[in-house]
This record gives C-alpha cells, sequence and structure tokens, in this order.
C-alpha cells in the first residue's frame, strides 16, 4: 500500500507499507526520513527535535547531499552539502503491483532557482526499491551543454541502540580525510568502533561495508561510489546543532555512500552517473 500523507508540519510525504518493510520518503528533499523493516526496530535514526520546514534539511534518515558535498568549494555562503536536501522532488513513477516489492523514483529538475546558485541544467532521478532490503539509487543526467562536476553523498544516520558497541568493518587500511585534524591524510587496520567525535571522508572505498551492533548486521553493498564518510558528532558538537536531541549521538552513526573530495564526478553533456546503496538487515 502506498498513499501520500501530511506531516502536521505541513510537509506531504509517501507512507510505504509492504509485507517487508514500513517506509515514508518526503517530497522535502527526496528524503526517506523513516525505514523500518517489519519485526525489526527503525532502521534509520531522526532526530526528535528535527525541523520540518522549508530551507532545511531534515535531521536524520536519508538526506541527498548534492550536486556538492560539505560548504560549496568557493561561496561559503551557498546551502551546506548543496541544494537537493532543501528542495521540493515530485513522485514521477510508482510500482506497488507486488506486495513484495515497491519501487517509487521521484525526480528534481532544474530550475531558476537552481540555476541562479549552480549554471547547468540536469534531471536527478531517485529510485527507492523496498523489499527485503532498502535499495536506493541517485542518478545524475547532464541536460547542459557543457560538462559539469559534482559531489555527492546518502548521508544515511542509522539507528543504534548504543554507539559504543558499534563496529564496522570494511574501511581497514584505506586511506581517510580527517575532517576534525586539518584534513590529515590517515588509515587504520583496525574495524572501526567509535568513542568519540568522528567526521571521517574514506577515499577509493570497497563497494560493501557491515555496521554490527548488539546481534545485528547492515551491509551495504554500494555501486558508483567510490567514498565513504562516517560521522557521529559526540557531546559537544551535538549539543551546539539545534535539531539534535540530547544525548541522540549514542543512538546514531551516518555512513554515507559517496563521492567525494578527488573522488568527485564530472559528466559529459548527455551522459549520467548513478550511485547507489542496497542495505540489507541480518539478524
Ligand atoms: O557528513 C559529515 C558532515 O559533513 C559533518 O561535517 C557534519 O557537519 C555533518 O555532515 C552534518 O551536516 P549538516 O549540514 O547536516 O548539519
Amino acid at each position: 500500500m502506498i498513499e501520500t500523507k501530511q506531516l502536521e508540519h505541513g510537509f506531504t510525504y509517501l507512507d510505504i507499507n509492504n509485507n517487508h518493510a514500513h517506509l515514508k520518503i518526503a517530497l522535502h528533499g527526496g528524503h526517506i526520513f523513516y525505514y523500518k523493516p517489519h519485526n525489526q526496530e527503525e532502521l534509520l535514526w531522526t532526530s526528535q527535535t528535527s525541523f520540518y520546514k522549508e530551507g532545511k534539511a531534515i535531521r536524520g534518515g536519508i538526506p541527498i547531499c548534492w550536486p556538492w558535498f560539505g560548504k560549496h568549494p568557493s561561496d561559503t555562503t551557498l546551502p551546506q552539502h548543496g541544494f537537493a536536501r532543501i528542495s521540493l522532488w515530485e513522485c514521477v513513477a510508482v510500482d506497488k503491483r507486488d506486495p513484495n516489492e515497491t519501487t517509487v523514483t521521484l525526480e528534481l529538475k532544474h530550475s531558476k532557482e537552481s540555476l541562479n546558485i549552480w549554471p547547468y541544467r540536469f534531471k536527478l532521478t531517485l529510485m527507492i526499491i523496498v523489499n527485503q532490503t532498502l535499495t536506493v539509487s541517485l542518478t545524475t543526467h547532464n541536460n547542459d551543454t557543457q560538462a559539469f562536476i559534482i559531489t555527492e553523498a546518502l548521508h544515511s544516520y542509522f539507528h543504534l541502540d548504543d554507539i559504543t558497541h558499534v563496529t564496522v568493518k570494511g574501511l581497514e587500511n584505506i586511506s581517510y580525510i580527517d575532517q576534525l585534524d586539518h584534513n590529515t591524510i590517515k588509515s587504520s587496520s583496525q574495524p572501526l568502533t567509535i568513542h568519540k567525535e568522528v567526521d571521517r571522508a574514506y577515499i577509493n572505498t570497497n563497494n560493501t561495508l557491515t555496521l554490527t551492533y548488539r546481534n545485528k548486521t547492515v551491509t551495504m553493498i554500494s555501486r558508483g561510489s567510490s567514498s565513504t564518510v562516517v560521522w557521529n558528532p559526540w557531546i559537544e558538537k551535538s549539543r551546539q546543532i539545534s535539531d539534535f536531541h540530547t544525548d541522540g549521538y549514542k543512538e546514531m552513526l551516518c555512513i554515507e555512500t559517496a563521492n567525494v573530495y578527488d573522488n568527485l564526478i564530472s559528466i559529459d553533456p548527455q551522459k549520467s552517473h548513478t550511485m547507489e546503496v542496497q542495505i540489507i538487515t541480518t539478524l
């Protein structure tokens, strides 16, 4: 079943309930902000104090950072992480014929406003497939007459019961940019555990990562992505973020399927690029 509903704050969202999971996608940002496989806990974290208003991204779920990740390279007055996560997307297709699999396609196209801050004609297609797994696929089409460059991320916030019990595997011996230490390049031979603030961009990553906590394993299989960003703001930083609920840092970890820094993507006119992640949970 798929219904169009409204949050009390006024945002329109698609509410999908099939044989495998319950998922909510806001048209604001093309933003998945709720995902719960049946008989499991919510897999994505969303802040209890998130804003739901124009010009702000929902805090949690899967914000789409595009066409730049982080600060704009030359103009810091432009929105952090680009404009896709604060733009209104359109739902262009829904396939719900099979109760075991629902596919939703959203689109965002260039507009007068987008051309003012990013001077290229484009179409972004977000395809979301909910079956036993969740697949999120972001395709950038270059509809311009010149090539353009993007950086991007599916800034996924995973929901955990205790950050100190988490292990991330698949990033060992891969160079990362430590965004908390003057962008110094580092690496570690050990699986990643989190006991303090972390903000890292791993470059040239493998396409399979696992996140393990308690008795649960979440596997992320990516395609068209060469970077992985890992972020937890920990105590002090999370207190400075007004839409981050108190102690929320204990229950979340961002593991972001991305193309950032040297893994930027150049797309020629009339060509496209797809970045995708499939999220698989095993108990
Ligand atoms: O993905 C990591 C990061 O870029 C961090 O540096 C941190 O600022 C975070 O994203 C959240 O950014 P936001 O603009 O959503 O507050």
